[in-house]
């Protein structure tokens, strides 16, 4: 199968490490192509962002409409729902995967992520994803999520200590590392902790290869068939859905 596997943000170096932690876990014939979106937000760490990096996460799944799978590669899961309508093949986003892995494995698990803001915006797609029974805590480490690839930053020791207090305090028997930036952390943290630490993006990338391994798609019935025909004006008039050739999938 080809996944295709996109970073949302225009930080080539982060989907380096991005792309790094997908390949280690993919399956044999599993082919990993890996996007950075080309315009928007050098990292996703509010609402506006979220917004503001959709058009070029639609623009890599536009571009390659035939991938079997799509991982959208930012833990907020920006244009999740809107990535869904236009793809055929299965879309992931790296936050849902990892809170339900974790979900298999603990009765409780907390998140880690970066910054305070974004805590808030995860601590929504807990809701959102019904996974307030099993999210004990969102806590952050309250850094840019750049930073997160400064060697001279402290981040990975701070989300270690972030992690054995989620562990003592949250009594949470699994960890969610909430950016796509930590996905190079999983062995490190692993080797020091005595509980499952789940990446979003690992565990992304076997739930797009289960789903696809079980000849599953989106469902084009109801709110994920594709986008209605209709013009669209000023800068994104080329955003416009196309009419579908009849039997390409319902329209309703
Ligand atoms: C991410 N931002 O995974 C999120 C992390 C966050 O650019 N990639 C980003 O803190 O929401």
């Amino acid at each position: 199968m080809r996944l295709k596997l996109i970073n949302p943000n225009t930080t080539k170096s982060m989907t380096d490490t991005i792309a790094a932690a997908a390949r280690a876990v993919a399956a044999p014939g599993t082919e990993i192509t890996a996007a950075t979106s080309r315009s928007g937000p050098v990292s996703i760490e509010g609402h506006y962002d979220e917004a503001m990096s959709i058009v070029g996460l639609v623009d890599v799944i536009r571009e390659d409409p035939a991938a079997d799978a799509y991982v959208i590669a930012c833990f907020g899961d920006p244009g999740l729902l809107a990535a869904r309508e236009i793809a055929s093949g299965p879309v992931i986003g790296i936050a849902e995967a990892a809170m339900h892995a974790a979900s298999f494995l603990a009765t409780g698990f907390s998140v880690v992520t970066t910054l305070e803001r974004t805590r808030i915006i995860a601590e929504q797609l807990v809701r959102n994803y019904g996974m307030e029974h099993h999210c004990r805590r969102v806590r952050a480490i309250d850094i840019p999520v750049l930073e997160l690839e400064n060697p001279k930053s402290n981040a990975r020791a701070m989300i270690l200590k972030e992690c054995e207090d989620a562990i003592a305090q949250d009594k949470s028997g699994a960890i969610v590392l909430g950016c796509a930036g930590m996905a190079d952390l999983t062995r490190f943290l692993q080797e020091r902790l005595q509980v499952p630490i789940i990446d979003g993006v690992a565990a992304a990338v076997k739930f797009a290869e289960a789903l696809v391994g079980l000849g599953l798609k989106t469902s084009k019935r109801g709110d994920l068939a594709y986008p209605l025909h209709k013009s669209y004006k000023g800068m994104l008039s080329n955003y416009a859905p196309p009419t579908r050739p009849a039997g390409n999938g319902p329209n309703t």
